[in-house]
């Protein structure tokens, strides 16, 4: 029987249109980034070679990014039509073009700078639709093979169920951009935003080492950990929000983003830490906050002296509860409004988050900060310390060893070796690395500009050929030594020595 292909590549066809569309508007209601598709084309532009790109600018001018997003498209239309042909034979090929354009889209999305897996969410969800919608159409279709004779009613339901989602695909991603319309938004009010006062310095150049392969001191924005429980970051204009400072307090006060940032401005070198931060792990990073003194709004409120910590609560309903004492003592605990001179990026908490030198994320770096309540911690339950996490939250000492890359091989002899160390708020005092359990050995140190930032350290150490171990631990300005002793990160962050294994050849 000849089977007229046509209805199964409109099948495919449609079936791709709408997942695109439900794609399209799950990145506009739930995330600050464009649609995946965008990030495909942005990929593609980072690949191709320097020379090649000129060319083809220089070809077709300003129009090289519409003409890069509209080949994407017709690639996708194209893979449609091939998933609608070969759902005529089979079940499992179709779903295989979506498998690997799902995962092409998730690998463009997780590369971008500063992504985050809920990033993916859109991918996954045109992939879901996909899967799902192409089987509908092809229902109509695969009956009508088994049932010539309904064959014109058939074709009408195949019709029908193809009319209708084409008509959804344009409702639903035309919905997704007037939801995500008042998001999109927050981002064009921060990129206008100027705040006086707000400085951009380089990192001191002493505080680099100098060792190659290092991290940096500073952390850019767009590689600085991410860790929150929103699943769509919370977007709030400047002028709509606000803090409310209230409980244990003599005035009651509640600022408006203008109130605020009109004060005395504040800025230092703060490295942030998480609680989660494996040994050895990447959920930290330094960089230049800019904000105003809690300290100085909280002399104004006037405590009660019974009060013991603040219970702070963000926009999307995450909460912490911290120490007064880290709030009022000398060190720059502040309602940050920029970091690395820049006006907050959305997701590190725009327009205004908390950060305390000296204690984790999760116990005091509210992101989206709306409301301060000054309490006791006896009568207070907050978000982490609910699921088992300890109340007090200090950042514990710790140090990394970033060179060599554990597992690496290095040329026997002389081989440099160097990472960062921190104790926010102590300070670190000396930094040592021992090679196969053997001596520890001092390390060089780079300058800090105060107790509250990491800190680089290098040293050289001589490698017999063959398999090494190596080691390192700290000591803070107090002299406490880092532990070897290894804890989990559950309940108040963990310890343990990081130690690492390279191979040394002649
Ligand atoms: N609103 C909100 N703020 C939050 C969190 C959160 O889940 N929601 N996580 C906290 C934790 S656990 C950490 S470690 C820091 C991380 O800040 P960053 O994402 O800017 O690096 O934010 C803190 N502030
Ligand atoms: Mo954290």
């Amino acid at each position: 029987m000849k089977e007229n292909k046509g209805r199964w590549i409109a099948a495919g066809v449609v079936a791709m249109v709408v997942g695109l569309a439900t794609s399209y508007a799950t990145a506009m209601v739930l995330t600050i980034r464009e649609s995946p598709v965008v990030a495909v084309a942005e990929l593609i532009i980072q690949i191709t070679p320097g020379a090649i790109a000129e060319r083809l600018i220089r070809l077709v001018g300003q129009l090289d990014k519409p003409l890069l997003i509209l080949g994407i498209l017709l690639f996708l239309l194209a893979m449609g039509a091939a998933a609608g042909v070969l759902s005529r034979r089979s079940t499992v090929k179709p779903l295989l073009i979506w498998l690997v354009l799902a995962a092409l889209g998730s690998g463009a999305v997780l590369l971008q700078p500063g992504a985050n897996v809920v990033d993916v969410l859109p991918v996954l969800v045109g992939f879901v639709t996909w899967v799902a919608v192409l089987p509908a159409l092809t229902k109509p279709l695969l009956a009508e093979r088994h049932h010539p004779e309904l064959a014109s009613r058939e074709r009408r339901v195949f019709l029908m169920v193809a009319g209708a989602l084409g008509v959804a695909a344009i409702g639903i991603a035309g919905a997704g951009r007037v939801l995500g319309r008042g998001r999109r938004h927050v981002a064009e009010s921060r990129r206008l935003l100027r705040l006086d006062g707000v400085t951009r310095p380089m990192a001191p150049a002493n505080t680099s080492i100098g060792l190659p392969g290092l991290f940096p001191w500073q952390t850019p924005n767009d590689d600085f950990y991410l860790i929150h429980t929103a699943i769509a970051v919370p977007t709030i204009e400047p002028k709509d929000w606000t803090l409310r400072i209230h409980g244990l307090v003599d005035r009651e006060l509640t600022l408006t983003y203008n109130d605020l940032v009109e004060r005395e401005l504040t800025e230092s070198w703060i490295t942030l830490n998480c609680v989660s931060n494996e040994v050895g792990g990447d959920l930290v990073g330094n960089a230049w906050w800019s904000g105003i003194r809690i300290a100085d709004i909280l002399a104004e409120v006037g405590l009660d002296p019974s009060a013991d910590c603040i219970l702070q609560t963000s926009e999307d309903g995450w909460n912490c509860a911290t120490p007064l004492s880290a709030l009022t003592d000398d060190r720059d605990a502040m309602l940050a409004v920029a970091m690395n001179g820049k006006p907050l990026p959305i997701e590190h908490g725009f327009p205004v988050r908390t950060i305390v030198p000296g204690l984790y994320g999760y116990v005091s770096a509210t992101k989206w900060v709306v409301d301060y309540e000054v309490t006791r911690f006896s009568g207070v339950s907050a978000f982490w310390t609910d699921r088992g996490w300890s109340e007090e939250g200090p950042v514990k000492i710790a140090s990394r060893i970033d060179v060599p890359r554990s597992g690496a091989d290095v040329s026997a002899g002389e081989v440099n070796v160097g990472g960062l160390a921190w104790a926010q708020h102590t300070g670190i005092a000396s930094v040592e690395v021992a090679v196969d359990g053997g001596e520890w050995q001092p390390a060089e140190l780079a300058q800090t500009p105060s107790i509250d930032t990491w800190v680089q350290w290098a040293l050289t150490v001589q490698l017999e050929p063959g398999d090494h171990e190596l080691r390192v631990r700290a000591t803070d300005k107090d002299g406490l030594e880092q532990t070897g002793v290894r804890r989990d990160v559950l309940p108040d962050g963990a310890t343990g020595w990081h130690t690492i294994q390279v191979s040394a050849d002649d």
